[in-house]
């Protein structure tokens, strides 16, 4: 059964995100122009991420599916009965129902901020999972979630899975594993546990493929937010001159999205005028990489105590079991 989505979302009374052209605005203002990578997410972009995770290159989905296949047992000894299960974002993938499968728990809460991606993927997950209860919210969960009243009293698992912690400079990482703790731990009477999905540093040549794809997947994904402003807010920004950027920071150990201007541009966004030079760029995405070492300091700032550490068979991926 899936409950009807509880819905927490912040929009004015035009129906524009407030948070996403506050965003732009602001992003497209700096010197280093930048949007944060959470607007890629519109119904489009999903799906064009869906895409991506099926591409050769790109190597972390199918990684972390091994990892969730390989050690049910130990997900299940480790997780424990009886566990609601809350993932962040909602769980279109094989990855959820491998989890459910191993761990068989007692709720499942998805949060996503796209209610009919949510509503979609709910609806099938409930199918193929009838025991199990699905408790959906519409949500931002970045700030903390207050958690439905159908698992009140039962343990909590938080699922963070395909690295998506990586798009997320540490300071903003550490804020977010926090909120995650008060969202699980608010209520509960036990601490609560995350199992979270880290991209691990490799070969730069392999990280650079896997997010510039042969195919040009990826880069219509970092083009859609283009897209996406012309049609949200008002934008005027002219796509074809732009061109996908996929470069290893090696210093800070993150792949880097850009969008490069191929000409000198002008533009507006919601009546503001913008100009680029040829050859500048919008910053669109970090996607950092992690060490076991590095993992653990992320978690431990984030007030995670990491437990257990599991890699695909490759040493691609890591997934990580953290106690509150
Ligand atoms: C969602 N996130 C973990 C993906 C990543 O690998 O950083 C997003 C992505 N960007 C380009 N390709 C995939």
């Amino acid at each position: 059964p899936v409950q009807e989505a509880l819905r927490i979302i912040d929009e004015d009374d035009s129906g524009i995100d407030r948070a996403f052209r506050n965003d732009v605005l602001q992003g497209l203002s700096q010197d280093q122009k930048a949007i944060p990578a959470r607007w890629f997410y519109d119904e489009r972009g999903s799906e064009l991420f869906e895409e991506i995770t099926k591409l050769d290159e790109y190597y972390p989905t199918r990684a972390e599916t091994e990892i969730l296949r390989n050690n049910a047992a130990a997900f299940a000894a480790a997780i424990g009965a009886g566990t609601a299960v809350v993932e962040f974002g909602s769980g279109s993938s094989a990855k959820t129902p491998l989890l459910l499968k191993s761990i068989d728990p007692a709720a499942y809460v998805p949060i996503d901020i796209s209610g009919d991606f949510l509503r979609a993927s709910s609806g099938q997950l409930a199918a193929k999972f009838p025991s199990i209860p699905v408790c959906p919210v519409e949500a931002d969960f970045t700030k903390k979630v207050t958690m439905p009243r159908a698992i009140a009293g039962m343990p909590r698992l938080g699922f963070f899975p395909g690295s998506t912690i990586g798009n997320l400079v540490p300071r903003t990482a550490v804020d977010l594993l926090r909120e995650m703790r008060e969202t699980l731990c608010d209520g509960a009477d036990r601490p609560a546990k995350l199992l979270i999905g880290m991209d691990r540093v490799k070969d730069t040549a392999v990280l650079e493929a896997a997010y510039d794809d042969a195919r040009g997947i990826t880069a219509d994904f970092n083009l859609n937010v283009l897209h996406r402003i012309n049609r949200e807010l008002e934008g005027t920004l002219p796509v074809g001159d732009f061109v996908h950027r996929a470069i290893w920071n090696d210093a800070i150990a993150r792949i880097e999205m850009h969008l490069e201007a191929r000409r000198d541009l002008a533009f507006n966004v919601c009546e503001r005028r913008f100009t680029m030079l040829k050859g500048e760029t919008i910053h669109t995405e970090n996607s950092h990489k992690y060490t076991r070492r590095s993992a653990n300091a992320l978690l431990l700032a984030g007030g995670w105590t990491p437990v257990t550490h599991w890699r695909d068979a490759q040493d691609r991926f890591m997934l990580i079991l953290a106690e509150a």
